[in-house]
């Protein structure tokens, strides 16, 4: 993306302090979004895959979604440095080249993000609205991060790993820093990898070092990583210890919770998306074909029944040969449908563990870890399909541009549906974040906000 010299102003107006980092990250993050994605924000890159994604095993890397807080850096790989320190008897700096000298590790597995189908929960809850596509399988490789902290000489009181990247800063945003407990960073499954698919990591997806965390949600996944500091404490960084954390039990829908009564997200759970039919179609008459895949956590994926009659019988889907651990599993089912009406299909994975997809499930405040079994509604020998209308964006005033586009673009705002108790807490949250919003404003911003973006 382009920006003109009006928005440069904008951008420092908006962000005071942005300076050099700043401008850095805007040519970092410079480029056209992906055609082929969801873009639920272009800058930083918030991109989804579409349903065709669960139509392949292995996610091809230019389909998988992306998931960035701040902006993404250029990392130049020939400078780049793997510092490791903290509770370790010795401290070391690592570069690409001593690192693969350790050994050499690959495996395939799922990623998901933790805020995956954020925008199926009510009431709508702020942040990225994403739907099923926040979520990838992939082929990745690299060295243990056990062997790493090895290396260094764990200390015994080591209790918590944090990883830090190269996230280009933003204002007055907080770092993305998060900490792995140590029982899971030694884990022989937890990688730091250099490749993704058989290729170098991309700029997107954490170039030249991520960390990967099989069976757990995308924010232990750190991208870019350039520090690993062992801990004999928790973190109290701001992506640890009020953003990532749900309750652990059921809270009144709607309602703040005081996250230090909440606990960090870790393990993604049982959940399976049909891929074809897609929702409003219109199929048959004649046999149809159910495709879809389904994955689990830490517990491997035991099966994936589908319904065609709205959740009344069940039967198994016939999972596909290609699978992997921590991977995801196609899965295809035959339905004959009955000549005419209108069906509801479904698909519900159980993993190893016996835990089974619901049918419904608790509000969270943030919306994370939605896995409530997908509704695909479908007729069959009558009419035809009706396309949702096109949503346009309306134009945005002067003084909600110059407050809020800056850091991000104005599709960051037009894809939430909240309250206008909602929108004030967004604001509040933004400038202290950094942006800036004259008092005389605030009303207006406010009215156009929750005017255009409120609950349906
Ligand atoms: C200083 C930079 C900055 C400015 C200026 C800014 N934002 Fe944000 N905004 C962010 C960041 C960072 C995020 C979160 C990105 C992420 O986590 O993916 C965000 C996310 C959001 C979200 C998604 C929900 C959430 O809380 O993550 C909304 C809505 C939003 N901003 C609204 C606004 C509005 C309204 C304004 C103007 C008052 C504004 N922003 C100005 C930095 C900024
Ligand atoms: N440094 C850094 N690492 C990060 C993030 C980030 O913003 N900065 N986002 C995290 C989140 S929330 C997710 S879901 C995954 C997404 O990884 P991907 O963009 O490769 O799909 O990266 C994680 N790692
Ligand atoms: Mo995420």
């Amino acid at each position: 993306m382009k920006l003109t010299r009006r928005q440069w102003l904008h951008l420092c107006y908006a962000v005071p302090g942005a300076g050099l980092a700043g401008r850095w990250a805007l040519q970092a993050a410079e480029g056209t979004p992906p055609a082929n994605m969801i873009i639920r924000s272009a800058r930083p890159e918030d991109f989804e895959m579409p349903l065709e994604g669960f139509l392949h095993w292995l996610t091809p890397t230019d389909r998988f979604f992306v998931r960035t807080h701040l902006y993404r850096p250029k990392v130049d790989a020939a400078v780049w440095r793997l510092r490791v320190e903290g509770e370790v008897r010795t401290p070391l700096t690592l570069d690409m080249a001593a690192l693969r000298q350790l050994p050499r590790v690959e495996l395939v597995s799922v990623l998901e993000c933790a805020g995956n189908g954020r925008g199926f929960y009510r009431p709508t809850v702020p942040g990225a609205q994403w739907r099923y596509g926040a979520v990838g399988n992939a082929r990745w490789a690299g060295v243990r991060l056990a062997d790493v902290l090895r290396k260094a000489g764990l200390k015994a009181g080591a209790k918590q790993v944090l990883l830090n990247g190269a996230d280009v800063p933003m204002g007055a945003v907080p770092d993305f820093q998060r900490t792995v407990e140590i029982s899971k960073a030694v884990h022989p499954d937890t990688l730091l990898a250099f490749e993704m698919n058989g290729a170098p990591l991309p700029e997107s997806h954490g170039f030249p070092l991520r960390l990967v965390v099989p069976g757990w949600a995308g924010d232990s996944w750190v991208k870019w990583v350039t520090n690993i500091q062992v801990l004999d404490r928790d973190f109290d960084g701001f992506f640890m210890k009020t953003a990532y954390r749900r309750p652990p039990h059921p809270v009144e829908p709607g309602t703040a919770v005081d996250p230090a009564k909440m606990q960090p997200v870790t393990g993604i759970r049982p959940k399976s998306v049909i891929a074809t039919p897609l929702d409003g179609q219109h199929v048959g008459p004649g046999a149809v074909t159910l495709r879809g895949a389904a994955w689990a956590g830490e517990a491997p994926l035991a099966r994936v029944d589908v319904s065609t009659d709205n959740g009344r019988t069940w039967r198994p889907a016939r999972l596909g040969a290609d699978r992997a651990r921590y991977g995801w599993r196609l899965w295809e089912a035959e339905w004959n449908p009955p000549p005419a009406g209108s069906y509801v299909l479904m698909a519900r994975a159980t993993d190893t563990a016996g835990e089974i997809q619901p049918l419904a499930q608790d509000w969270n405040p943030s919306g994370y870890l939605w896995n409530v079994v997908q509704q695909v509604r479908v007729t069959v020998g009558q009419g035809a399909a009706v396309a949702a209308p096109a949503e346009s964006l309306p134009t945005f005033p002067p003084e909600v541009k110059a407050s809020c586009v800056g850091c991000h673009g104005e599709d960051m705002m037009a894809g939430q549906r909240l309250t206008r108790a909602q929108w004030e807490r967004e604001l509040d949250k933004m400038t202290r974040w950094g942006a800036s919003v004259k008092p005389a404003d605030r009303p207006a911003i406010l009215d156009f906000l929750a005017g255009h973006f409120g609950p349906r």
